[in-house]
């Protein structure tokens, strides 16, 4: 009995039954013509979003910034920027949202700032300056040079010389966004005070930017490649302090105000997730972590391309489904974001099999245990654009490597066939809503290219066809609703390492969830083992619940499966 009490209560909040949509405001939809989609865009497309069956939207940054990194360097974090608005839109798109009953969740970047914040104007103005400890300072090694041998995450060295001290300031992403330090208790407490403003302003949760990089190791130590172990993982990873930090913010501000937040968590590791997100822990409500989207990186080098490793991605997605739930830890379920190339176009067929692929996708991933984040334009299948020459790149990490890469002595088509794979810009191109110019984004001219596939491609289409991408989406977030078992079921992995195919069941009280995926464009036959089909069998009497073919195939032992075929079963009295 009690642990029939335990089970519910640990799935009773609402965000473990909802969709997350992600909106990257750059290219959502432009009400002014300047080029930029804005605060406005949104609010008018709400509604799109609400018949969806959107619970929550995850906004991106809007505040003052340069823009180096598209709003990840935020120069005012109290204040909109003036191409996406201005407070009294943010207001009218809070409100609105709430009067639909969807919820607002915002993002918080503060594992560094742009160095244009006030804070960093005053740190760099005097070592005595009081703001000066905001940041991270250190001397030159003692034979001179950089303090250590950390590197960017956008390529070059973590460190940049402030020629007025001689002293170099730590830089984990762009030279203009300098890292927090966390150890200041003053920094901690104006990073709680900001994010009260917000939840004061009604904002209903938080996306907290790559928060497990903020407590770095105060020896800073040289990366020797040794330690800690695993791709990625540095001295400022899941750091000695982080979870002492996020507990803090729980206490002064997410738990006070019942928020949602998601941590986006860098190169981490299961045990650590498994702390930031199990509520005993009062830390977050959920995390992203990226292991299944670097089974394409050679060697763990996500600019060597490789084809991915299909075996490696279904074992990660088991890995993290099994060992959350026994840790009662929850996953923030995503194939694409802003920072990844289109799904579609890396795992899948973009072309020929676009339409049964981006359902395929959409199935494989919201019949898992999580919170599922829809990446505008996902719902639609927007693949990767076509990329024709450097210019039309936006991305200061592309623009970066693109010179790194030929540094390293690659030809500037080697390098651009790089970024035509990996570059950020790939899912950042503005979003398709109708076959007008620019896809109806903008009147303008817009700020990156328009895919030029968007007569095609838009999401006029999609709502005219019953059978579209985005009706297949919008049957799968219903039915999380209406089914306990997408939220409970224990996950078990069917497919025994087959080549092709991706099955996994879900069991919950009296109901069970079966997946079964083609990942290839061959037609082939994919069979139960004998054990696992008797166990699935007595369960109950199966049905169809979702399919992406005209087939609608009963459940039984073997399966034909055509190119790209998907089908959820729901076995149950
Ligand atoms: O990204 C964190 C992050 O580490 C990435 O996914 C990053 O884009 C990748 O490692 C580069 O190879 C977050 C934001 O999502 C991203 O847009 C920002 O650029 C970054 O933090 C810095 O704030």
């Amino acid at each position: 009995m009690e642990v029939l009490l335990l089970s519910q209560s640990r799935y009773s909040e609402w965000w473990r039954r909802s969709t997350v949509y992600q909106v990257y405001p750059k290219s959502f939809n432009d009400t002014t013509g300047s080029g930029t989609g804005d605060i406005r865009g949104l609010t008018a497309k709400l509604h799109y979003l609400q018949e969806l069956g959107i619970d929550i939207v995850w906004l991106q940054p809007v505040y003052v910034s340069p823009q180096h990194d598209n709003g990840y360097d935020v120069a005012d974090y109290e204040n909109i920027n003036p191409d996406f608005g201005t407070m009294e839109d943010f207001d009218e798109l809070v409100g609105e949202l709430h009067k639909r009953g969807m919820k607002l969740m915002t993002d918080i970047v503060v594992n560094h700032t742009s160095t244009e914040h006030e804070w960093f104007k005053q740190a760099v103005s005097g070592r005595d300056n009081p703001y000066r400890d905001y940041y991270i300072w250190r001397d030159p090694a003692p034979g001179g040079g950089l303090p250590n041998n950390w590197q960017s995450k956008f390529g070059g060295p973590a460190w940049q010389l402030d020629d007025a001290s001689g002293q170099y300031y730590l830089t984990l992403f762009d030279k203009t966004q300098a890292d927090l330090n966390w150890e200041n208790p003053q920094v901690r407490q104006a990073v709680n005070e900001m994010m009260l403003f917000w939840a004061r302003k009604g904002v209903d949760g938080f996306r907290m930017d790559v928060i497990n990089l903020i407590s770095k190791d105060q020896r800073f130590p040289d990366d020797d490649g040794s330690v800690p172990p695993g791709d990625g993982r540095k001295f400022y990873t899941d750091g000695p302090r982080v979870h002492e930090y996020i507990r803090g913010m729980y206490e002064e501000v997410f738990g006070r105000y019942e928020m949602v937040t998601v941590g986006e968590m860098s190169s981490t590791t299961l045990e650590h997730c498994i702390r930031y997100s199990n509520p005993e822990e009062r830390e977050f409500s959920m995390t992203f972590n990226f292991h299944h989207l670097k089974v394409d990186y050679k060697g763990g080098q996500k600019w060597e391309l490789m084809p991915y490793d299909f075996e490696a991605l279904k074992r990660l997605f088991t890995q993290w489904q099994t060992g959350m739930q026994h840790g009662g830890g929850w996953n923030a379920l995503f194939f694409n974001n802003h920072d990844q190339p289109r799904a579609l176009s890396r795992f899948t067929d973009d072309d020929l099999y676009r339409a049964e692929s981006a359902k395929l996708l959409a199935t494989t991933l919201h019949g898992m245990q999580g919170t599922p984040y829809v990446y505008q334009g996902e719902e639609i299948g927007m693949p990767n654009p076509k990329w024709n020459n450097i210019d039309e790149f936006r991305d200061i990490e592309s623009l970066n490597m693109y010179r790194i890469l030929q540094a390293q002595g690659k030809s500037p088509e080697t390098a651009l066939s790089i970024l035509q794979e990996r570059s950020r810009d790939n899912s950042r191109t503005p979003m398709q809503w109708d076959e007008s110019p620019n896809a109806g984004f903008t009147t303008g001219t817009p700020w990156l290219k328009v895919d030029e596939r968007y007569p095609d491609i838009n999401v006029q289409k999609e709502l005219e066809q019953p059978d579209s991408i985005l009706h297949h989406y919008r049957k799968l977030i219903a039915l999380r609703k209406e089914h306990a078992v997408f939220t409970e079921g224990v996950f078990s992995r069917l497919d025994e390492a087959h080549p092709e195919v991706f099955a996994y069941s879900r069991t919950g009280e009296g109901e069970t969830l079966i997946v079964v995926s083609n990942f290839s464009s061959k037609d082939i036959t994919f069979r139960f083992r004998d054990a696992e089909w008797t166990g699935l069998n007595s369960a109950g009497k199966s049905k169809l619940l979702v399919s992406n073919t005209a087939a609608d195939p009963v459940l039984t032992q073997e399966l034909q499966l055509s190119p790209y075929a998907s089908y959820m079963w729901l076995i149950g009295n």
